[in-house]
């Protein structure tokens, strides 16, 4: 998985280890309210979205989520455990946008087989393949019985039972 991304050369991995420690030093995983992956803040207490982390916005209270050290390579600076591929081994995303739903990665490789495999579609969501781009094999079930078509097979129109 190391090898997926191209490195600096040595001398700068080597500099980069002695200022910032190795790869995700002292980060720490948890579980979010919402059952997915995180990062836990240094209050201990806070545990933030995996996607929270490096996107310019300060989440944990003291902001280390953006702090230099897990924030100047990305996704190589970023603990592990915060980062998923797609089926293009030149794409990435955050681990919590896996089985979320949502295509994160293009090709919808972070919601179908064969790269990730996923739990059916979670309450709340209807199961067809979705004709929208921004959805793979669920879509939300705010879409269905809204007089536009979201399922190649027009099931969100017709059997779907509508918003819950
Ligand atoms: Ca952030
Ligand atoms: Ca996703």
């Amino acid at each position: 998985m190391n090898k997926i991304f191209p490195q600096g050369d040595a001398e700068d991995n080597a500099a980069a280890r002695t200022k910032a420690g190795p790869r995700g030093e002292g980060a720490q995983l948890c579980v979010t309210p919402a059952n997915s992956t995180g990062f836990l803040c240094h209050d201990g207490r806070s545990c933030i979205p995996a996607h929270g982390v490096c996107d310019g916005v300060r989440t944990c209270p003291h902001g280390e989520d953006e702090d230099q050290s897990l924030c100047r390579d990305v996704p190589q600076s970023l603990p592990s455990f915060l980062v998923a591929h797609c089926g293009n081994p030149a794409s990435w995303i955050y681990s919590d946008q896996k089985c979320d739903g949502i295509n994160n990665c293009g090709d919808c490789s972070d919601e179908l087989s064969p790269v990730t495999s996923c739990p059916l579609c979670g309450p709340g969501w209807w199961r067809c393949s979705s004709t929208v781009f921004r959805y793979c094999s669920c879509i939300p079930k705010n879409l269905c019985r809204d007089h536009v078509q979201h399922c190649s097979d027009w099931s969100d129109e017709f059997s779907c039972p509508g918003p819950e």
